[in-house]
């Protein structure tokens, strides 16, 4: 190593260990604080299910869930700290592509949600994006090059997840390839920590904020700040509440919503026991089938008080691979351990939780692979299906394989559709975009 570069590690390592704290770190390393997999009763949670929708009683809660976004009570957030790296990509993932027609970005078609919210609802949301220090810089210039999308500046609030140092079996820190200190993002659950610290709870208190709509960044088909289950989470006066899909099959890699002792709980599918996640009910059917889609509403008291103890949230301990250098300073990876926390492990803190099924094709499209299930190819086709499903429901004639993109900004659901339907023509025989 040249002098330079021996200066710059050792600046780099220094700036490293001012953002680590010896104490989490220490009590980590003993065992302490650590998750451990709940060992009481589980049983099927209770699950409203996703025909409920359709229900009568569903329009008044709906038209409650209205009313508070009406009133400016609602914010939204969505969790893109994480790295790309299993699709393969450089930068933000929410930079990604994937849009049918127009191959708008994934925070492209989210802030076009919220845009058609606020007009929808005469109301404001402001946005709270979390991002990590991996990909804070790209995100904030990704929207500002785009001109937030639509959005006002000062309704978009970036802020920066926390850090945690990834260690050596031994328990020894890691060089990462840069010269500093190896260090892995403190995981979705550092939402909690992050929105503090950075000021976003004292700004969504100033701003009256209720509840907070929370999503991951990586499905295309979110339904943000949906009235329905706003208005079933805040008439229960629940603290957190989730929606959940029928899982595909027994192996999908979803958490699942369960009751553990009686506790809302949901347990991720890396942590299921087999006996469990293979168990049937008495029609053969998966028995733990309600999959989260990792979409959230909590309130924004419930936040507050998850904030008064940093360490509220368990850590989970990953073995991974991380790329480091040998002594000659040439590249090598070597197992490490990796802590981070989840934001869903707050669900068994709850005095009252609600769990909502939606339909698959209709809500969750995530993007987590390369090629397959789940890939961008799977998001783009889902999209494609269900902006099909809503024309051909407003009597449309759509030529096959033809692709149809529609804009949040022209419509934002079924509902929509059928309103402009004198807008759209009736006989669709190439690729159309609606805005
Ligand atoms: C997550 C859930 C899983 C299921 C699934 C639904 C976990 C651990 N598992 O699986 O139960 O609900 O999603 O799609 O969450 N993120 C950060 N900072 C971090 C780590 C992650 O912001 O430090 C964000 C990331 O940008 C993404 C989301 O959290 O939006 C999920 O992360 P993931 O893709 O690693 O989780 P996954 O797909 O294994």
């Amino acid at each position: 190593m040249t002098k330079k570069a021996h200066d710059l590690s050792f600046k780099k390592i220094k700036h490293d260990l001012k953002e680590i704290d010896f104490n989490l770190t220490k009590n980590l390393l003993k065992g302490e604080k650590l998750f451990a997999s709940p060992g009481g009763k589980i049983e099927p949670a209770p699950v409203i299910p996703a025909s409920f929708e359709e229900s009568k009683e569903a329009q008044d809660i709906k038209s409650h869930g209205e009313m508070l976004l009406s009133q400016g009570k609602v914010a939204a957030l969505v969790v893109a700290g994480g790295q790309g790296s299993r699709l393969g990509i450089s930068g933000p993932k929410g930079a990604l592509p994937i849009s049918p027609v127009r191959h708008k970005s994934l925070f492209c078609l989210h802030a076009q949600k919220i845009s058609a919210l606020e007009k929808r609802y005469s109301t404001r949301i402001p946005f709270f994006i979390m991002t990590s220090r991996v990909n804070d810089g790209a995100t904030r210039k990704f929207f500002k090059e785009n001109n937030w999308f639509g959005l006002k500046s000062n309704q978009v609030h970036f802020f920066v997840q926390g850090m945690l140092p990834s260690v050596s079996k031994k328990g020894k820190f890691i060089l990462s390839r840069d010269g500093g200190l190896f260090m892995n993002p403190d995981g979705h659950g550092g939402v909690i920590s992050a929105l503090k610290k950075s000021g976003g709870l004292d700004i969504m208190s100033a701003q009256g904020i209720e509840e907070v709509f929370y999503f991951q960044v990586d499905n295309p088909l979110v339904r943000i700040c949906d009235p329905l289950f706003l208005g079933l989470h805040n008439m229960q006066g629940a603290q957190m509440s989730s929606k959940v899909i029928r899982k595909r099959d027994f192996e999908e890699k979803v958490g699942v919503v369960v009751l553990v002792d009686g506790k809302t709980t949901i347990v991720e599918y890396s942590d299921m026991k087999d006996e469990d996640r293979y168990a049937t009910d008495d029609k053969g059917k998966i028995l733990y089938w309600a999959g989260s889609i990792a979409i959230h509403i909590l309130k924004r008291d419930f936040i507050e008080t998850l904030t008064n103890d940093v360490t509220a949230l368990p850590y989970h301990k990953a073995i991974k691979k991380i790329p480091t250098v040998d002594n000659d300073g040439k590249p090598i990876e070597v197992d490490g351990i990796k802590f981070e926390t989840f934001i869903f492990d707050a669900l068994p803190m709850t005095r009252s939780s609600v769990t909502l099924e939606v339909k698959r094709e209709e809500e969750f499209a995530p993007v987590k692979n390369k090629a397959g299930q789940d890939s961008v190819q799977s998001a783009i086709d889902m999209q494609v299906n269900l902006y099909r499903s809503w024309l051909k429901k407003a009597g449309k004639y759509i030529s096959p394989g033809v692709k149809i993109e529609i804009s949040p900004i022209f419509a934002l659901d079924e509902a929509d559709i059928m309103k402009l339907s004198p807008e759209i023509p009736d006989r669709i025989e190439t690729d159309l975009y609606l805005e």
